[in-house]
């Protein structure tokens, strides 16, 4: 069974959270008062892929919490609230995971009832290097959320075989 390190971002409210819930029912929430604060933890076995899911707080101001929850990590889902404009917050989310150069899928979170107007995922956020996929669902009814997995494991696999790749021998330094 391969490890590997999934990483859940997003703003406040976007629904971080209550993804890694609909993953990993009763998966860990360090919350106050509703607000994550520290992590959501769950881990779930795909296709021969033991995920370890770390959902990290949304809030400016745990930001440093997030950096640090997200080191080391093989894949990130940038959890975009597709009901609320993007904003600032969403700018940063963006540039965190440009710099941090991980693989990662955009999970566009519908609250329905609330959106009104779409624009495409790619017209918010261009098309970033690191972006491996964008799925439109819901964290809390788990529309496309089986399809999320998917994904994150076909990111994690084709990551694998550049590592072999890298990793083959090397003879040549003597
Ligand atoms: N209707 C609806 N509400 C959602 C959905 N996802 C999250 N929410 C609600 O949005 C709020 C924030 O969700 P939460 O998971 O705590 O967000 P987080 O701050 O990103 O962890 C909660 O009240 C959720 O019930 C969804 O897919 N549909
Ligand atoms: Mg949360």
């Amino acid at each position: 069974m391969k490890l590997a390190k999934v990483v859940i971002v997003g703003k406040d409210e976007a629904g971080k959270s209550t993804l890694v819930q609909n993953i990993i029912p009763g998966a860990m929430n360090i919350e106050r008062q509703g607000r994550t604060i520290a992590l959501d933890y769950g881990n779930k076995e795909h296709k021969g892929y033991k995920l370890h899911l770390f959902g990290t707080p949304g809030q400016t101001r745990f930001r440093i919490v997030r950096d640090i929850v997200a080191r080391g990590m093989d894949v990130a889902v940038w959890v975009l609230d597709y009901s609320r404009r993007f904003d600032e917050r969403d700018q940063e989310i963006l540039d965190f995971l440009n710099e941090s150069g991980v693989p990662f899928i955009v999970f566009a979170n519908i609250k329905p009832g609330v959106q009104k107007e779409r624009r495409k995922v790619t017209r918010l956020i261009g098309e970033p290097e690191g972006l491996n996929g964008i799925i439109i669902g819901s964290a809390k009814s788990g529309f496309r959320v089986a399809e999320l997995l998917g994904e994150i494991v076909r990111v994690l696999s084709a990551d694998d075989s550049t590592i072999s790749k890298t990793t083959t021998p090397q003879t040549s330094a003597d």
